[in-house]
């Protein structure tokens, strides 16, 4: 009769398996896990509405090319502000159209880096706005820096505090598995400001410092391929 022979794990053999599941489970959960920064700003320490471009204050992950700070559009006033906040007035048109003709809105945007691939969930933007601020936006994203398309409506809510939104990405298809080369641009523009005149400083928005200490405006991914080890 042949009998066989059953080895009885070793102590430490069972330790050995039970680090090797608990590290395990460790990293599936933290692959699953959603919404890291990608890269974003903190608004403390600026006045004036601060500079145009203005670059990431929290540098990307690596994963990019590259990083176009958040922009200006060219009929967006400056002026003398002591607020922490970066922006400015002059938002009077009464469409996302004349807007966007009128160059009153912000640009930033990315170039994911060669072999990597980013999938984006969610931008997180705290603003603040001005008694005659404009009171809705639009956030857009182009893949080809001339064609936007629409993501989300905004609607800015009461003056003199500072408030947060997240604009959701996730569902976003153009926005996911963006590989190697691809240049992101994103667009908000936002109108509605009380009267029309552009030198009308208290028609103000800007992304404020309300998160304090911490990023105000930023970039969140839920999934990055072939970065992870090279953090
Ligand atoms: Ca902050």
């Amino acid at each position: 009769m042949a009998h066989r022979i059953i080895l009885p794990l070793s102590v430490f053999g069972r330790f050995l398996i039970i680090a090797f599941a608990v590290v395990l489970l460790g990293w599936i959960a933290a692959a699953a896990h959603a919404d890291e920064e990608l890269f974003g700003w903190d608004a403390s320490g600026l006045s004036n509405f601060g500079p145009s471009p203005w670059a990431p204050t929290t540098a990307p992950l690596s994963g990019l090319s590259s990083v176009a700070g958040l922009a200006r559009g060219t009929n967006l006033k400056t002026g003398t502000s002591p607020l922490a906040g970066w922006g400015g007035f002059g938002w009077i048109y009464g469409s996302e159209t004349d807007a966007v003709a009128g160059n009153t809105y912000l640009t930033f945007g990315f170039t994911v880096a060669q072999g990597d691939t980013v999938s984006l969930s969610n931008i997180s933007e705290s603003y603040r706005r001005g008694s005659g601020g404009p009171d809705v936006g639009e956030f857009t994203y182009s893949l080809d820096g001339t064609n936007f398309v629409n993501v989300a409506g905004l609607t800015f809510g009461a003056f003199s505090s500072g408030q947060t939104t997240l604009i959701d990405l996730s569902g976003v298809a153009g926005l996911q598995h963006l590989t190697g080369g691809t240049t992101v641009t994103f667009r908000q523009a936002n109108w509605h400001s009380t009267g029309t005149d552009p030198g009308n400083s208290s028609a103000s928005w800007f992304i404020y410092d309300t998160n304090i200490p911490g990023d105000d405006f930023s970039v969140l991914v839920s999934h990055r391929v072939g970065i992870l080890a090279r953090r």
